[in-house]
């Protein structure tokens, strides 16, 4: 079959499991396996589609759960999608350019702090994870995630930011952070031409907003659930709000 079609469904099935909490790693196995440029991830953990843009002269599909033809991201794109086979989790088909893009961008990292003097304990990032998941179910950009937890310090975040360069950051501050907040927020514009939009969520924040947006010019705070906040960040084209003092 033309590109080995069965082989490479397999292959993006087994990815997809494999890689299931990390959507930035499943693009890049693919891009490596698959030597393939375009590749799209979209939608929650537990209802993935992959999209190979630039499979041979098509695209290549390939849902983790649903039929292709009844997943919310082929109504979504309706105008902008053709399938051959609608019915199945894989097909090949055609997605429009614009569509392509408007998946894979903005950039949104969402990262959570974590202050071990503080607080020992591990706990589940809850706040990113609701924000990522609600985020992802929109079908518009793409969101990586980053939990303090996981060893990373304040000047890690910073150098990942610097390679990274999302057009979004979400911070979500919640008791005993404000050190590592104002750590990072201080070293944020040091980054040689780099102006995301940075927004800033969670209990700490809530209470502490009207401080955070003085102190720190340019800054988004929610002081509600994230959810919709972010879903209406990464719909509205706002991608940095210098000038702005804003609590939402
Ligand atoms: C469960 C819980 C815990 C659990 C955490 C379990 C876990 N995550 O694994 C445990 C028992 C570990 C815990 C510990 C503590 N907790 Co506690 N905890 C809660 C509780 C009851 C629920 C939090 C939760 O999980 N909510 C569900 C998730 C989905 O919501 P969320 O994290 O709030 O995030 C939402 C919004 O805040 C917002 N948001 C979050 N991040 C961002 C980012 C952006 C960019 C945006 C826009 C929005 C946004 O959107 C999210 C989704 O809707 C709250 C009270 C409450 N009802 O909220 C207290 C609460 C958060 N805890 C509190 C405190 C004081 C503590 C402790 C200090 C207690 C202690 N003395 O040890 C520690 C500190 C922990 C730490 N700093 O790491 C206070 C925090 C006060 C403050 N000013 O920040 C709260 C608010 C209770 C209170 N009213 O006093 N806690």
């Amino acid at each position: 079959m033309a590109f080995g079609l069965e082989s490479d469904v397999l292959l993006i099935q087994k990815a997809l499991s494999s890689n299931v909490h990390c959507p930035e790693r499943l693009v890049e196995v693919l891009r490596s396996e698959l030597r393939a440029a375009d590749v799209v991830v979209a939608g929650a953990q537990e209802d993935r589609v992959v999209i190979i843009g630039d499979y041979g002269p098509h695209s290549l599909f390939v849902s983790s759960s649903s039929p292709l033809g009844d997943h919310p991201l082929v109504s979504y794109y309706r105008s902008s999608i053709e399938l051959a086979n609608p019915a199945s989790q894989a097909s090949t088909g055609r997605l429009s350019v614009g569509a392509l893009a408007k998946l894979a961008t903005p950039h949104m990292r969402l990262i959570a702090l974590y202050h071990q003097e503080q607080f020992p304990l591990p706990r589940f990032p809850l706040g990113i994870s609701d924000i990522a998941a609600a985020v992802r179910k929109q079908f518009i950009g793409r969101v990586s995630l980053q939990d303090m937890q996981f060893g990373l310090t304040a000047a890690g975040i910073i150098a990942t930011l610097d390679l990274d360069r999302p057009d979004i950051i979400g911070i979500s501050a919640t008791f005993g952070q404000y050190d590592i907040l104002e750590n990072l927020l201080t070293r944020l514009p040091a980054i040689d031409g780099y102006d995301p939009l940075v927004v800033i969520g969670g209990s700490l924040s809530a209470l502490i907003a009207d401080l955070l947006v003085r102190r720190f010019p340019g800054l988004l705070v929610g002081k509600g659930r994230g959810e919709q906040t972010m879903k209406d960040v990464m719909k509205s084209g706002i991608r940095s709000c210098r000038s702005t003092r804003l609590v939402i």
